[in-house]
């Protein structure tokens, strides 16, 4: 399809002549006002070119122009001016109202040169167009893949149905722990809780009712330690493992009998408890000062030791692996 110009005029004789002079080439629309101009915009746009005589009664060129760069300012304008007006025209271009502007009368060949210009300018103008559309997708889908990668993280970081770290991000850091603790030579707990006659819960309040448990008793554990580098992850089942750094075995022991207290406090009902009438943790701590050889195996061993001893010494209390 060939482009669209329009031009805007108030001497017929001078449309004519456009016409002829182009309508081979281009689909030419004239208009014999400025008011005009803009309906044909309205109706027949949008236009690659759009060409106006500078004066013109009622509305002057230059107020047209600067209209149809409102409504229409991917069409790119040019203006054809007496040499008397030529101030008031450079001005124009200048301020980036018009393209460019040529002085009456104008050659046909310098005004068909001027159009083929023009007509470039338009096809720049919409390539810088698709092209800050192409960026834009571009940057949307980046950062929709940034958002799945960040969920996809988080998924093989995170327990699905409590949300706090699961056992694959403790074993990592388990391990990272250690080293750095063997490093500055400092005491690193582990705490392993367990809640009390959980099989007992879920026969009485139905799985549902147990998965809702477990997701109160983790959001009150993971509540209770919010010092840098405490984390607290779901170690299995009703068991959660919470790793301590920098805490020698007494004060462990403090900070992992408030967790037991504030889900004692938090005094979820388990009529079939036989250790009280709420829901309760038996909770295994150990503390070493780990050297090279140190594993996380052997953490471990010693806080389930503890654990087991919290168990067997009658649930709802706290041992350390020193007892
Ligand atoms: P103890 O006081 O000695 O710890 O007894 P317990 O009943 O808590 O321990 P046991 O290991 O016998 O039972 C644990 C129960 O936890 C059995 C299992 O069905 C339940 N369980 C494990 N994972 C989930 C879970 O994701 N959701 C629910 N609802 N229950 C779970
Ligand atoms: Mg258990
Ligand atoms: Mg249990």
């Amino acid at each position: 399809m060939s482009e669209k110009i329009l031009f805007v005029d108030d001497e017929p004789n001078v449309l004519n002549a456009y016409k002829r002079q182009f309508r081979k080439q281009f689909l030419i629309i004239t208009a014999s006002s400025g008011r005009e101009g803009l309906e044909v915009i309205e109706k027949e746009g949008p236009f690659s070119v759009v060409v106006a005589d500078m004066q013109m009664p009622k509305m002057d060129g230059i107020t047209f122009l600067k209209k149809v760069q409102q409504k229409a300012p991917n069409s790119v304008r040019l203006m054809l001016t007496g040499n008397a007006d030529q101030q008031t025209a450079i001005e124009a271009v200048n301020e980036g109202n018009v393209f460019r502007f040529l002085t009456k009368p104008c050659p046909s060949e310098l005004l068909g040169k001027t159009l083929e210009s023009a007509l470039e300018q338009n096809k720049l103008i919409h390539a810088r167009e698709a092209l800050a559309e192409n960026e834009k997708k571009l940057r949307e889908a980046n950062e929709k893949l940034a958002q799945a990668n960040q969920d996809l993280e988080q998924l093989a970081r995170n327990d699905g149905l409590t949300g706090i770290y699961n056992r694959r991000h403790f074993d990592e850091t388990l391990q990272a722990e250690l080293h750095r603790h063997a490093r500055i030579e400092q005491p690193l707990s582990l705490i392993l809780a367990d809640i009390d006659f959980f099989k007992l819960y879920n026969d009485q309040y139905g799985h549902q009712g147990g998965d809702d448990c477990l997701k109160q008793v983790a959001k009150t554990i993971n509540k209770n330690f919010n010092r840098a580098g405490d984390m607290v992850a779901r170690y299995g089942g009703e068991e959660f493992a919470i790793i301590v750094p920098n805490l020698n075995a007494e004060l462990a022991y403090n900070v992992a009998d408030r967790m037991r207290q504030a889900v004692e406090s938090k005094a979820l009902p388990h009529s079939q408890s036989k250790v009280s009438d709420v829901v309760t943790l038996s909770v295994g701590v150990s503390t070493i000062i780990p050297n090279k050889t140190s594993s996380p195996e052997e953490l471990i061993k010693q806080a389930d030791k503890a654990l087991y001893l919290a168990k067997s010494k009658g649930r709802n209390n706290v041992k350390c692996d020193t007892e």
